[in-house]
């Protein structure tokens, strides 16, 4: 099985009752739907915990930006290059949010940013597949976000404020990613023999790794059962994962696409499509930084960070001059 690389301590699921008296206290107010916010005491395993992920989440959205901006310069019209322009932004916004929420934690941003360029943490396994044609700008949009919002939605109601907080705004903005995605694949679908097949071309490519992000089975997923314990997590892989397709297979039936699954079936017994096995030997390989992008998105992402310094050290010279003149001002 796959082994974390973050050690965030917890073994196994502890009861109420062998907590100790503060862990107890702490899993009352969690069962008690209280917010937990910076300040209150928490374990160090639940901080640790939301560090991976929310640090994570943060990565991906950044690192989310490189395919789809990949496309800014040859979008096809001047009204799909400003949406297009305008969605990449929305990432890197909610970058900005989630390492906002997880600094409230104690963690330094150079620490976060320094973790993912050296490999120690991850971001999500989706941005490692490339964008080969303009269709796949489309294919992101619904599918990608489509299950970002699945995930994100109950994330809103997590026991974190800070994290439940920025999730409201991210989702809304989702939202619109969806739409315009699907908006996109209508109009391919819709244009000519050529077009319609760029989208169902890209639909091929995208379906399993859209499907492989909402992570392991339950059974194999090492961090759920303290995760929803302590409600940083609500809904579990396999059912957002279930959630996504039931929703996802009557829109590409609207769109006239087909999914690549040979298996899919509704169920009518259990109110849900089957579908194939999931190829997870894909899912760890490009976890593991194996995948058709891994080297060049970090690359991309070590590049810009290094270009960036001098940015950096403007602003902070800047914030400086403008604290000491605040400072002799108030003296
Ligand atoms: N990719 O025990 P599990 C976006 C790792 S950005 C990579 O189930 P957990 C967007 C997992 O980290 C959307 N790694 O873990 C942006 C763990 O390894 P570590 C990103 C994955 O945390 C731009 C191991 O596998 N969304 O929407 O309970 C443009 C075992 O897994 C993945 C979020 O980050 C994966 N897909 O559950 C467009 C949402 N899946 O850490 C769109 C917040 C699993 O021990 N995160 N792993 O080394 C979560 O909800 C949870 O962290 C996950 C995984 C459901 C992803």
């Amino acid at each position: 099985m796959y082994a974390q690389l973050v050690d965030t301590g917890v073994q196994r699921v502890a009861a109420l009752e062998e907590l100790p008296p503060e862990e107890r206290a702490f899993q009352e107010r969690i069962d008690a739907d209280v917010k937990i916010e910076p300040k209150d005491p928490m374990p160090e395993a639940y901080r640790r915990t939301l560090i991976r992920q929310i640090s994570q989440h943060a990565h991906s959205e950044i690192v989310g930006m490189l395919p789809e901006g990949n496309w800014i310069t040859r979008a096809p019209t001047l009204k799909r290059k400003a949406i297009l322009i305008a969605k990449v932004q929305d990432e890197a916004g909610h970058g900005l949010y989630l390492y906002s929420a997880a600094e409230t934690l104690g963690v330094s941003r150079d620490t976060m940013i320094d973790d993912l360029h050296t490999g120690k943490v991850k971001y999500s396994s989706i941005f490692n597949y490339p964008t080969l044609t303009w269709a796949d700008v489309g294919a992101i949009g619904w599918l990608v976000d489509g299950a970002a919002i699945m995930n994100q939605i109950p994330i809103c109601r997590c026991s974190y404020g800070p994290y439940a907080r920025a999730m409201v705004r991210i989702c809304k903005e989702e939202s619109f990613h969806q739409r315009q995605g699907f908006d996109l694949m209508l109009a391919l679908c819709r244009g000519t023999p050529e077009q319609k097949r760029m989208a169902q071309d890209a639909l091929n490519r995208w379906w399993w790794p859209a499907v492989m992000m909402f992570g392991p089975p339950d059974a194999e997923s090492v961090h759920s059962a303290q995760s929803m314990r302590w409600k940083i997590k609500l809904v579990s892989n396999d059912d957002l994962r279930q959630k996504f397709i039931d929703q996802t297979v009557p829109q590409a039936e609207y769109l006239g696409l087909t999914i690549p699954d040979p298996q899919l079936r509704w169920n009518e017994e259990r109110g849900h499509y089957d579908i194939g096995p999931i190829d997870w030997d894909e899912f760890y390989n490009v976890i593991k930084g194996n995948g058709p992008c891994n080297r060049e998105r970090l690359q991309a992402r070590k590049t810009a960070w290094e270009e960036g310094a001098w940015v950096r050290e403007a602003a902070a010279a800047h914030a400086e001059k403008q604290a000491a003149r605040c400072a002799k001002a108030a003296a």
